[in-house]
């Protein structure tokens, strides 16, 4: 995973309302209706059941230790979803104390390996690559005004091409997995069934219309691959597409910090 920079942070929390215009002008949801339709509910459900929910965001000093603007980030995507969210004063064990004693339902923390969110309520436990996937591959399926019978390059068998096959599969694409470690496709394969597997990337790269970017390469995807009805939904940090595709994928590519992540996994939390 890779680790966030305080620049990739900084603006997120400005952005947020922009952002989200761009999500529904070129994905047809917005940011809410994205993570309502990566768990399968609306976002009115959501809203209806559980929009008293307290959130707490605890910063986390092990490790390489806090990432400044990290956990207020966190906290101000979650407010932007209409949610009470706040962070602790305290960090760590102190922090969870704190968002405990704070009538907090749901805690956001993360450390250098693991960043989830925790329903103290119902025990359900959310990790972000996963949930990150879903929420993307929802983005993908809206995009793409459906993935039934279509075909998915998924590019990473980590944790966030776990959750995007999941989704993908689930909604009747035909996802096809590129790892440059083979073994971890093989692997991926036996727990992702009808899942294909890819062996050779740039040839198949200019096979598919529909791509999802799971790995943390930069600059991977260049523009000889990128046709004009190219769709990418790019999770992975640093993005995978070089600078000189930007330009061809207008409107047709997902990709941000936290954002679909983080309201993913608010959602996944909140479900029961
Ligand atoms: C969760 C992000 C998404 C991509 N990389 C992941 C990352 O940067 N993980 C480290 C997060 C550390 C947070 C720090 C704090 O400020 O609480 N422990």
């Amino acid at each position: 995973m890779t680790r966030l920079r305080e620049e990739d942070i900084l603006y997120i929390a400005e952005s947020l309302k922009e952002y989200d215009k761009q999500l529904v002008k070129n994905v047809g949801k917005s940011l809410a209706g994205i993570a309502a339709h990566a768990i399968g509910s609306t976002e009115k459900e959501i809203y209806d059941l559980h929009h008293a929910t307290p959130v707490a965001v605890i910063p986390v000093t092990c490790g390489e230790g806090i990432i400044n603007g990290f956990s207020g980030s966190v906290q101000k995507i979650i407010e932007y979803l209409g949610f009470t969210a706040f962070v602790t004063g305290h960090k760590d064990v102190g922090g969870l104390a704190e968002a405990v004693k704070k009538g907090a339902k749901v805690i956001f923390l993360a450390d250098d390996d693991h960043f989830v969110a925790i329903n103290i309520s119902t025990g359900r436990v959310v990790d972000n690559g996963e949930a990150t996937g879903k929420g993307y591959a929802a983005g993908l399926d809206l995009m793409a005004g459906g993935l039934r019978d279509k075909d998915v390059l998924l590019l990473g068998a980590g944790p966030v091409g776990t959750g995007a096959a999941a989704f993908m599969s689930g909604h009747g694409a035909r996802v096809f997995v590129y790892d440059v470690k083979l073994g971890q496709a093989e692997n991926f394969k036996k727990t992702a069934p009808g899942v294909q597997i890819v062996r050779d990337f740039y040839k198949s790269l200019p096979e598919y219309k529909l791509l999802f970017d799971a790995t943390p390469s930069a600059e991977i995807i260049v523009k000889e691959y990128v046709r004009e009805d190219t769709m990418i939904s790019a999770p992975g940090i640093p993005l995978g597409l070089s600078r000189e595709c930007l330009p061809l994928m207008a409107g047709r590519l997902i990709h941000d910090t936290l954002e679909i992540g983080v309201a993913a996994m608010l959602f996944e939390a909140l479900f029961n």
